[in-house]
């Protein structure tokens, strides 16, 4: 069967996806290249969402494809426990050397959910090896997505992920407020101002469980999977005031926000603000591979070490962590990055992607725009007693006029390849702009 020959579609049960109507109207891609996607039929599609927000480099680079073309052949497999890989060492250093001072020990994962349940565990294994086994509580917040491990979901705040499951998640979790507000801060360019007291909530928790019973608090920095919630200035400042305070670790979830898509290293860079650890993916290898990471501050990292006599320190880690393929990848990719300044790029880029985005004020159903770095979410008023369906309209028709888009809930959110070039941004939003004046 040739590539462009469409599949039986029935054996596989697609993830996050409304199997039954896909199925009956499938779209099927069968090639992508530097900014565009080739469907079953032939039709290019711009890739306004870097695939899911991870192909920042832009598809199917020629270094990336090379390096793990190579290393396929060279070194195909390598255990990643008690034996060592020469690349694995080089990667971390390099994913290292792109992080906040002092978040220089790097622990491999193959996707973003891998690297939040890392995270967690090693948070809790931190405070036991100082001392403070009882510190197990974690704090996540209303509305954040980190994956769907069951620690994932459990300190996410995304109640569809969490319904089925409602009695088997982790014990001990508690959720911040979430920080959307339309009433205060629609159409707000960037960071809004109003919001910052809600970090306060934090020390309520604290009152309620004491300090002493929590060990982390995880947040995305910029929630992308909800809907594009960007931090109200002073926020994410306050929840790292107060978790200092307290002994608590601070986890920033940067799997979409690392590697350049706010037009940093990371969110914490942008922002000026360090977190203990930081979960890592998507970006980090371009997605050519799945791969995943979370980068832990050096101090948590010896404090576990330093804790263990003798022996394995951490009872943690996967088959295919720092995948030679994985690895491989990520250092063809970070070299693109660095080499085609690709972070400056999107962060020259943002304010063109911030004014473009801000135009579609007034058109039809539009009731808030946010954007912050080289992201942006339009939110449309939901049909009454059908969320999500205008937006889903949006997504299929602007689909259909050769622009691919990503939408969660009546948010459309938009997070191109790094390399998209100001008359795709006017193409990505001229198209939603005439698509928006057809829908109901
Ligand atoms: N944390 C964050 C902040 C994420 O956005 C994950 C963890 C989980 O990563 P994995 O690799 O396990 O999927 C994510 C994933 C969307 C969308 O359209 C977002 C994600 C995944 C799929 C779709 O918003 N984010």
């Amino acid at each position: 069967m040739t590539n462009t020959q469409k599949p039986d579609l029935s054996h596989l049960w697609m993830p996050f996806t409304a199997n039954k109507q896909f199925k009956a109207d499938p779209r099927l891609l069968v090639g992508a290249k530097g900014m565009y996607y080739t469907t079953t039929e032939g039709q290019q599609v711009l890739d306004a969402t870097a695939g899911l927000w991870c192909v920042n480099a832009g598809h199917g680079r020629e270094e990336i494809s090379t390096a793990i073309a190579n290393q396929t052949r060279t070194l195909d497999y390598a255990p990643s426990f008690q034996i060592g890989h020469t690349d694995s060492f080089r990667a971390a250093q390099a994913i290292a050397q792109l992080m906040p001072n002092g978040l220089d020990r790097i622990f491999f994962t193959n996707s973003g959910s891998e690297a939040v349940d890392t995270a967690l565990k090693i948070a809790i294994a931190y405070h036991r090896a100082r001392g403070e086994g009882q510190r197990t509580r974690l704090i996540g917040r209303e509305r954040g997505y980190h994956g769907v491990g069951f620690g994932g979901i459990s300190v996410g705040g995304i109640s569809n992920n969490r319904r089925n499951f409602s009695s088997m998640l982790l014990p001990h979790v508690d959720h911040l407020p979430h920080t959307h507000n339309l009433e205060q801060n629609a159409f707000t360019r960037g960071q809004p101002e109003w919001g910052a007291h809600l970090a306060d909530e934090l020390e309520n928790i604290i009152a309620l469980h004491d300090a002493s019973t929590i060990a982390a608090v995880i947040v995305e920095p910029m929630a992308g999977s909800t809907g594009v919630l960007v931090p109200p200035k002073g926020y994410l400042e306050r929840l790292r005031a107060i978790t200092a305070k307290h002994g608590i670790l601070l986890i920033f979830d940067e799997v979409i926000t690392a590697f350049g898509r706010l037009g940093y290293n990371t969110a914490s860079e942008m922002l000026g603000i360090t977190p203990d650890l930081i979960t890592l993916a998507k970006g980090i290898s371009n997605a050519a591979v799945p791969a995943g990471a979370v980068a832990v501050h050096r101090d948590i990292h010896d404090t576990i070490l330093d804790a263990s006599a003798n022996g394995i320190e951490f009872f943690h880690g996967y088959t295919y962590s720092a995948h030679p393929l994985a690895t491989a990848a990520i250092l063809a990719t970070l070299e693109i990055y660095e080499r085609e300044q690709l972070f400056e790029r999107a962060r020259a880029l943002s304010p063109y992607l911030e004014n473009a985005a801000h135009q579609l004020k007034g058109r039809p159903h539009v009731i808030d725009i946010r954007n912050i770095g080289l992201v942006a979410g339009i939110e449309l008023e939901s049909r009454p007693q059908a969320p999500g369906a205008r937006a889903a309209e949006a997504f299929q028709k602007c689909f259909d006029k050769g622009v691919l888009i990503r939408y969660t809930g009546d948010t459309i959110a938009i997070s191109p390849p790094l390399i998209v070039t100001e008359e795709q941004i006017d193409q990505i939003f001229d198209t939603l702009a005439e698509v928006l004046t057809t829908i109901d």
